[in-house]
């Protein structure tokens, strides 16, 4: 999978890019990041990429022109690379981002993640460029940076050979059912007077196995009974 992530900010991009698991999932092959800069596409003496609101009121607003050009060069490249970019828009007002459209985003050879600022992108650029416009939850951030970066890290954990078998995805919380994970131990056995619960020094994988599916039922319950209606 080949990621654009178009921002304002690529330093700190980068830098989150080029750590941990994300960094080991490009080293093994499994993706390829491309951060640019926004301003690279501004023109005129001051690179300006935002002005006045119309109507007044609010903050700047990103002009359209920067952005389209920039969609529209990132886009064009990847289709002379023989692909299709699916073009994401990450925003508040956007359809939530849970775990199924993580899995569905994993299938795609190439994303174009757009990096906006909160209260403003000129409108004429969400709707003639952007395929999919997604929220990572009903708080305000200040721009689409964490976003992008949340929904990179959600998806590339995803791509084949990223995970080891004990990391495995496949057995996380939401993977196919929308259940939380059940309490993990590890040693030592006793710390501070508590212990874990008996069943998991028995050897007894089926049993184990048991008690942990009903301790994700059980925890669903409890955190989050949203979940199971
Ligand atoms: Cl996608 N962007 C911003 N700026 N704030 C958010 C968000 C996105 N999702 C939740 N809050």
């Amino acid at each position: 999978m080949i990621i654009d992530i178009l921002t304002l900010f690529p330093d700190a991009v980068s830098a989150v890019l080029s750590s941990s698991m994300l960094e080991r999932a490009r080293k093994c092959g499994a993706v390829e990041y491309r951060v640019h800069f926004l301003r690279d596409w501004a023109e005129g003496k001051h690179l300006q990429v935002d002005d006045e609101a119309f109507g007044g009121g609010a903050g700047m607003v990103l002009k359209p022109e920067p952005l389209c050009r920039a969609v529209d060069d990132l886009r064009a490249r990847t289709l002379k690379e023989g692909n299709s970019p699916f073009v994401i828009f990450p925003t508040p007002d956007g359809q939530p981002f849970v775990q199924e459209t993580a899995k569905a985003l994993a299938k795609r050879t190439n994303l174009i993640l757009v990096c906006g600022r909160y209260k403003g992108v000129d409108e004429r650029f969400r709707e003639t460029r952007v395929d999919c416009e997604l929220s990572i939850g009903d708080y305000v951030l200040t721009g689409g940076e964490l976003p992008s970066l949340t929904i990179v890290d959600a998806v590339v954990r995803l791509l084949p050979g990223v995970l080891n078998d004990f990391e495995s995805a496949e057995v996380d919380s939401f993977y196919d059912a929308p259940l939380l994970d059940c309490e993990w131990y590890t040693r030592p056995w006793e710390w501070e007077g508590r212990t874990p619960p008996e069943v998991l020094a028995s050897g007894h994988h089926l049993k184990i196995e048991e008690w942990r599916q009903q301790r994700r039922i059980e925890r669903t319950k409890q955190r989050r009974p949203d979940l199971l209606k």
